[in-house]
């Protein structure tokens, strides 16, 4: 079976770290390069494989590096190309990849393709980006249209996302060979692959269409998995990837099982794994104005979902948080009363499901939301934006429960000023809980969460059943229950997992307990208790 092919990037962990909040190094407030190299033996002992850094490139970080206005040099507050290539070294050194993030559905407005293509319609760099002489009903993602207009030119471009992030144009030829000459400057340079933005963006609907209905609409069927883009992943692939032993993992919103396996089914030669949103989507803030509750019912449905549909092809990306999303354990579990129990259950799942874990940096310590007090501590422009339609007062309310900042502060190392992170007033606050969580404690109790995590990458690498082994879903009588085993020549591991706050009365199977975040082997199952149970055969 193809899927048993043994790969590295199968076996992986991956870490991802938002530069900007994971240590600084010259205590100006900001992460940086320097300040990853110096935290390398501490995610050499966590046991991670893969690191993806967020953008590192020059940008006007209107986005926070998610707008690049120079795709082959270093974001100067991050360090310089040297810095970066002594990261590079130094992560190989010790066993570690790194995977860059590719953000080539759009650039800055800043990039001088940009500044050329807005200068006149003859220019060569005008047909790089996407033009119109009419504003359509398109909504960007960041709120209000997505064109925006030059008056110079008597035209409006298109940007799907803030207005300082103009959408490529991909069915210009050169356009794309610019994009793969990027991509192949930093393979050659060494790295390992890459994270592709907004991967399944790039083909838009010919002639813009509107969208059915009232107001500006976010044209989902338009701009999604677009007529072209498998033909564009095919040629990326061919053109580049295929050249080198790297691994490609693309960001595919509004994509279900079915669209997914395009892109990663094995014989499609596109990309080797999608971040699909099905789980993450699933709770609304409807009008910004009353928040749903994740529905753990629907999380382990959906997960189990995309277990079954990419068994034989693909692979699953397996995650619950990145820096667009509010902290897992916030979310998905209990970040008081059970905060411990169910980080780890947590991490249990992602680490026992089969695909591949990735780890955003702060989750194997347990990082919690935030609570900000004031829109004046928020500072991503999804949120900001937001404030003409909503205000101010909906808008923070949004934010603290599902907004991007909530991922983006400083990480916690200890709980000294800034919670080690810089000795100068970070760039964005911290969370006040970091005297509680933080790696320092942590490291040193055998029960916390970060020695859990440890323990969970170890066992995935001990155990190949972990990796590739079949995934069953074991039925139980409670919906709260989790179960299900892995199996693979001679080697099932059974999973249990509590995704409640309540207890339950259920006989696990026999076999030897290989970890658990409870000190017991009771039927009676306490709440958020996770347990991996090596069976007997
Ligand atoms: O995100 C793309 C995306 O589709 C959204 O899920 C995004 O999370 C947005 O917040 C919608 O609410 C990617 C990056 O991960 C994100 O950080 C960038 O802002 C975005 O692309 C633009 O590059
Ligand atoms: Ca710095």
């Amino acid at each position: 079976m193809e899927d048993m092919k043994e790969i590295w990037w199968k076996e992986a962990i991956i870490y991802q770290i938002y530069p900007r909040s994971f240590m600084d190094s010259n205590n100006d407030g900001i992460g940086d390069i320097r300040g990853i190299i110096s935290k390398l033996d501490y995610l050499k002992e966590l046991g991670i494989t893969v690191i993806w850094l967020s953008p590192i490139f020059k940008s006007p970080n209107t986005d926070n590096g998610y707008d690049i206005s120079d795709y082959c040099s270093i974001m100067e507050e991050f360090g310089s190309i040297e810095d970066f290539k002594a990261l590079l070294n130094g992560a190989h050194s010790i066993g570690i990849k790194l995977i860059l993030d590719l953000v080539v559905n759009h650039t800055s407005d800043k990039h001088p393709w940009f500044l050329e293509a807005k200068k006149s319609k003859d220019n060569p760099y005008h047909d790089y980006y996407l033009w119109s002489d009419k504003a359509n009903n398109w909504k960007s993602f960041f709120s209000g249209s997505a064109w925006e207009y030059v008056p110079e030119l008597n035209l409006y471009y298109l940007h799907m996302f803030g207005k300082n992030q103009p959408d490529l144009n991909w069915k210009n030829p050169k356009v794309r060979q610019e994009i793969h000459n990027i991509a192949r400057y930093w393979l050659d340079l060494g790295v390992d692959g890459f994270r592709i933005d907004t991967a399944n963006m790039y083909s838009k609907v010919e002639g813009f269409p509107d969208c059915e209905g009232e107001g500006l609409i976010l044209p989902v069927p338009f701009f999604i998995n677009g007529p072209e883009i498998h033909n564009y992943h095919k040629e990326f692939y061919n053109e580049c990837f295929s050249k080198y032993d790297c691994f490609t993992v693309g960001e595919t919103p509004f994509t279900d099982p079915e669209e997914a396996l395009l892109f990663v089914g094995v014989d499609r030669q596109e990309m080797n794994m999608c971040i699909h949103f099905e789980h993450i989507g699933i709770n609304s803030y409807k009008d910004r104005q009353e928040f749903e509750p994740v529905d753990m019912h629907k999380v382990k449905e959906i997960l189990i979902k995309w277990q079954e549909k990419l068994s034989n092809d693909g692979w699953n990306c397996l995650y619950l948080s990145n820096h667009d999303q509010p902290r897992q354990v916030s979310r998905y579990g209990n970040d008081s009363k059970y905060h411990k129990e169910s980080a780890k259950m947590l991490g249990a799942m992602l680490h026992t499901l089969k695909g591949t874990p990735f780890i955003y940096q702060g989750e194997e310590i347990g990082m919690t939301n935030v609570g900000f007090c004031s829109i004046s501590e928020i500072n991503d422009i999804e949120s900001l934006n937001n404030i003409p339609e909503f205000g101010e007062e909906k808008v923070l309310a949004f934010a603290n429960e599902m907004g991007r900042d909530n991922a983006r502060t400083p990480f916690h190392w200890n709980s000294g000023e800034n919670a080690g992170f810089s000795n100068a007033k970070p760039w964005i606050r911290c969370a006040d809980n970091y005297k509680l969580i933080n790696a320092y404690e942590q490291k040193n109790d055998p029960d916390s969460i970060l020695n859990f995590y440890k323990r969970l990458i170890s066992l995935r690498k001990l155990k190949k059943a972990l990796v590739y082994g079949d995934f069953h879903v074991h039925e139980t009588p409670y919906d709260d229950l989790f179960c299900y085993t892995r199996e693979l020549e001679g080697q099932s591991i059974f999973v249990l997992l509590n995704m409640s706050d309540k207890s339950y009365d259920y006989k696990v199977p026999n076999g030897k307990l290989l970890l658990s975040n409870y000190n017991h082997d009771s039927n009676i199952i306490k709440p958020y208790e996770a347990r991996i149970i090596e069976k007997a055969l």
